[in-house]
């Protein structure tokens, strides 16, 4: 490889993706394709800790695929793959396992979060989660990681696992850095803006999902929770205003103009004229995304021979990283 500096990043097949997904992740990654050398998987290891019907896991991984290439993702740049087809993920995730303390994990907002909603099957796969992450992440030794807010304590404790290790056996890994997008990093429902945009939400008008129809898309957004208060304004941090906090973020990722810029236009308009116009610029934002995707899905062909292509470049990245863990560790190699 050139001395680029390197990018890795990932999205569960667990659902259809939201505009949260899409804002505050893959939408960025297509910007940092010529500057970096950029690795994106499709985390379909990760989504079986929760229970899966298996043709459709099977479907989603490929439809995401889809989805990363119509948003701009272009397989000729960036080296696309399947998580389970790169085994080394489970092989680092073992060792890593071993470095890795319970308590550290407990402390995890997604496993609280996560085996809550799931209490009949809180399995192990689910506590360890973070750790194959570490694994996704550091075998390619990857400087950065572009993800949304919520990922942020999983950056943290990938960067602590690293350290442990490094600080045992010398320089194996390098101590990567969490990515924000400076807007969109964090999508709120649109009923519930205090939560964030979540494909498991079990209310679908609180979620825009990059698969709904474009007229379903603007009527979610003109049924958004707003305030009585009628004043479009971005208050940071305040309850009452998290709903139009939440529609100017929305309009500033899509359209890329600043919060600041977006509020003075629509100052002294109605919630009603603002909330069209948002609902119009989030359906051209993904209006050539969906159209692409609906003539890249049909070509199966082309989906699985990029996952091939993926898989063994991948696997030839991770796997120098995997040798000297191995060594490392003292297992014959
Ligand atoms: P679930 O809700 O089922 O837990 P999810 O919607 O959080 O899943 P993931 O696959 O866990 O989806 O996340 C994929 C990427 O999308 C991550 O980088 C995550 O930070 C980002 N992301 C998820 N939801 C949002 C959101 N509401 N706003 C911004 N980014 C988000
Ligand atoms: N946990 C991530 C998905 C994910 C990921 C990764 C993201 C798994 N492995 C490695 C970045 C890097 C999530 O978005 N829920």
């Amino acid at each position: 490889m050139d001395d680029k500096k390197i990018i890795f990043s990932g999205v569960q097949p667990s659902g259809n993706l939201t505009l949260g997904n899409y804002l505050g992740a893959i939408k960025n990654w297509v910007s940092l394709q010529d500057e970096y050398n950029c690795v994106y998987a499709m985390m379909d290891m990760h989504t079986i800790t929760v229970r899966q019907t298996p043709a459709d896991l099977r479907r989603r991984t490929l439809e995401l695929l889809a989805l990363y290439i119509a948003a701009g993702i272009d397989p000729e740049k960036s080296i696309l793959f399947i998580q389970s087809q790169n085994p080394a993920h489970a092989e680092l995730a073992w060792v890593l396992n071993c470095y890795t303390y319970m308590g550290e994990l407990n402390r995890m907002t997604q496993f609280k979060d996560k085996s809550a909603r799931h209490a009949e099957n809180i399995n192990a796969g689910l506590f360890t989660y973070p750790v194959l992450m570490a694994a996704d992440i550091l075998l390619y030794q990857t400087d950065y990681v572009p993800v949304g807010k919520d990922q942020m304590q999983h950056i943290e404790i990938c960067r602590d696992i690293a350290e442990r290790f490094n600080g045992l056996y010398g320089d194996v890994f390098k101590i990567p850095e969490g990515m924000l997008s400076k807007s969109g990093a964090k999508i709120m429902s649109l009923q519930e803006p205090e939560k964030k945009m979540s494909k498991s939400d079990p209310n679908p008008k609180g979620y825009i999902s990059m698969m709904d129809d474009l007229n379903v898309i603007a009527k979610k957004i003109k049924s958004a929770v707003t305030d009585s208060e009628g004043k479009i304004e971005y208050r940071e941090g305040d309850p009452a205003k998290a709903g139009i906090n939440n529609l100017l973020s929305i309009m500033s990722a899509v359209t890329g103009r600043g919060i600041e810029e977006i509020a003075a236009e629509y100052a002294g308009k109605g919630y009603g004229d603002f909330k069209g116009a948002v609902a119009e610029a989030v359906v051209e934002c993904i209006r050539p995304v969906r159209e692409e995707y609906d003539r890249i899905i049909k070509d199966k062909q082309y989906l699985t021979d990029i996952c091939a292509k993926g898989a063994e470049l991948s696997y030839k990245i991770a796997q120098r990283t995997l040798k000297k863990v191995y060594k490392k560790v003292g297992f014959v190699i």
